[in-house]
């Protein structure tokens, strides 16, 4: 289906790609995956995605655990390249859950007829850079064999949370019970009734995770290493009334969303927490309490630059789970005393409600002792051993780096990704990193990905990067990389607004903290959508300055 942003270049047969097997080759089918092929025919390029799993959708496919949801506006987490697909789609509640968002995904797909371009079930293990050739060799696992796909490009739709961490724990191989990963949900729906379950992780996932599986298990106990902030997010079914108000005009949803940090349109102050009187203060968390989600953040304009503003709003959060959780002992427990939000801010209407119910018991790994090892029939913590017939890793990700990091990419002269990003990642504005030509990374590390709405950062990757490819070929030219001093400077440039906001003062995924021996850098830019996108158009207006191209 034609949309507004077609591009016509020249057609494959008229570049210069006819050594290759594919123009380029496209790791991954999730969200960015998609709308990078519906992109590159759009330039005339020939392109094949890869796809480890047998479905699309990317992290909404391999994500599928119970209660699985996006914490962004249904309304506003979604494409909005083709005003068509945008009018059509319906969602049916303002946050919408992981089947949904999977249905939307495969809708894409068929809609803009970009299965014939996928292949699934099919690793990209390891990615070859030649020199001498320019050319891209990809190692592609499929039906246990591995084969060479080669390209001009490659480019790394990975997702940002798609390299699970799963921790060792000692004994884990004798654990006679079931065991799961969030990140890695079964497709046929798991049944916890009458069973003895553990999780283990209160992030996100598994806060989402635990009020449903309350629902199910005989018994189910939590293990907490940190506690996290959570705010409700009053979903229910999506307003036809603000669906048909938005669909009026999705363009000023759409503009509006992008003058904003995270790229997403909720309420918001600019003035500080502490110039408010101590009932207007009350009165505006209270007001952002109800509206709901992650705009509890936008109460006041200074709570993530401001220790003391955001105290007041963590007092105010921390007062919410002492009303909610009856038992003042696993209140106490559940309540977090690092910065709110500094960690990703959690979204949930009924957690700390969970905790009232008599099936459900909260061990504190800080006070009653860390993961000592597991047995056949359970975890041993603190010297006592839970029984547990079945057991949930929620303990997330390699974030940001992981994904890319997993597949075995060599450059110029051999050296390795990994190697290069030994001290953390480095790129030119997320898009790329010198001495790894013609490959592009969409939300890679050093672009605002995990703190916008993804979405919208896909999106505004994907035509940046489709500009660039097709100026090259428009320029009859083959190779582009950054420059070192433009992704030095931009490196700085990432570390110079990660020091401005309170999110880089705990550990956190967000700065490697979770995996240990990760360095400890903070990875996404926090410079916020409008300068991003600034920075990404001037290097565009100059002539891609800080890229080299040939
Ligand atoms: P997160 O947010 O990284 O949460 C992982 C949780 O697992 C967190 O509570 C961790 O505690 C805990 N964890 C990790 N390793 C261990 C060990 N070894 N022992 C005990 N507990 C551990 O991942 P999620 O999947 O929940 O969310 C990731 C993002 O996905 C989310 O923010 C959304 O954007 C979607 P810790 O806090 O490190 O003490």
């Amino acid at each position: 289906m034609p949309d507004s942003h077609d591009r016509s270049l020249p057609s494959p047969e008229n570049t210069h790609f006819k050594s290759v097997d594919v123009d380029v080759v496209v790791v991954g089918a999730g969200f960015a995956g998609l709308f990078m092929l519906h992109r590159l025919r759009g330039l005339g390029l020939t392109a094949r995605a890869f796809e480890t799993g047998d479905g699309v959708g990317g992290t909404w496919y391999w994500n599928r655990y119970p209660g699985a949801r996006c914490d962004v506006e249904s309304m506003q987490y979604s494409y909005q390249f083709s005003d068509d697909l945008q009018q059509d789609w319906s969602w049916s509640e303002k946050f919408a859950a992981q089947p949904e968002i999977l249905t939307y995904a495969e809708h894409v797909a068929d809609r803009f007829d970009l299965r014939r371009d996928i292949q699934l079930e099919s690793r990209v293990a390891a990615a070859h850079w030649d020199d001498a050739t320019g050319i891209w060799s990809a190692s592609v696992e499929h039906d246990g064999r591995t084969s060479t796909v080669t390209s001009k490009f490659l480019i790394l739709c990975v997702g940002c949370l798609s390299a699970a961490n799963r921790p060792s724990f000692a004994g884990f191989e004798r654990f006679q019970g079931s065991h799961y990963h969030t990140g890695y949900w079964p497709k046929d729906p798991v049944d916890f009734t009458g069973l003895k379950v553990g999780i283990i992780g209160t992030g996100s996932s598994g806060i989402q995770t635990i009020p449903h599986v309350a629902e199910q298990a005989g018994h189910l106990t939590v293990f907490q290493r940190t506690p996290n902030y959570v705010v409700p997010d009053w979903n229910g079914p999506l307003d036809p009334a603000y669906e048909a108000e938005i669909k009026a005009d999705y363009q000023d949803l759409r503009s509006n969303a992008k003058t904003r940090p995270s790229g997403i349109w909720v309420p918001f102050n600019t003035d500080s927490a502490l110039d408010a009187s101590d009932e207007e203060r009350q009165r505006r968390f209270e007001e952002f309490w109800g509206y709901g989600g992650l705009g509890f953040m936008g109460s006041f304009g200074d709570l993530l630059t401001n220790a003391d503003s955001n105290r007041l709003a963590a007092d105010f959060v921390r007062g919410k789970i002492a009303e909610i959780v009856s038992d003042p002992d696993v209140a106490r427990k559940l309540t977090p005393d690092n910065v709110l939000g500094c960690k990703r801010l959690c979204v949930h209407a009924t957690y700390y409600q969970t905790f009232n119910r008599d099936d459900v018991s909260l061990v504190d790994l800080r006070t009653e002792g860390a993961i000592e090892h597991f047995t056949e029939t359970g975890l041993v913590v603190g010297g006592v051993e839970y029984p547990l017939d079945a057991v949930i890793f929620a303990t997330g990700f390699d974030a940001m780096t992981g994904s890319f990091e997993k597949i075995a990419i060599s450059g110029v002269e051999g050296q390795t990704l990994k190697q290069k990003w030994e001290a953390g990642p480095s790129t030119y504005l997320g898009f790329q990193s010198a001495g790894f030509p013609n490959m592009f990374m969409v939300t890679g590390p050093g672009s605002p990905s995990v703190l916008s709405n993804v979405l919208l950062s896909i999106e505004q990757n994907i035509e940046w990067i489709t500009g660039c490819l097709g100026t090259l070929l428009q320029k009859g030219q083959s190779r582009i990389e950054p420059e070192i001093d433009a992704e030095e400077a931009w490196v700085e440039e990432v570390n110079r607004a990660a020091g401005g906001s309170l999110r880089s003062t705990c550990s956190s995924w967000y700065n490697g903290a979770n995996i240990p021996g990760k360095p400890l850098v903070f990875i996404p830019y926090i410079g916020g959508i409008p300068d991003y996108t600034k920075a990404c158009d001037a290097a565009v207006e100059n002539g891609y300055a800080g890229f080299k191209m040939r």
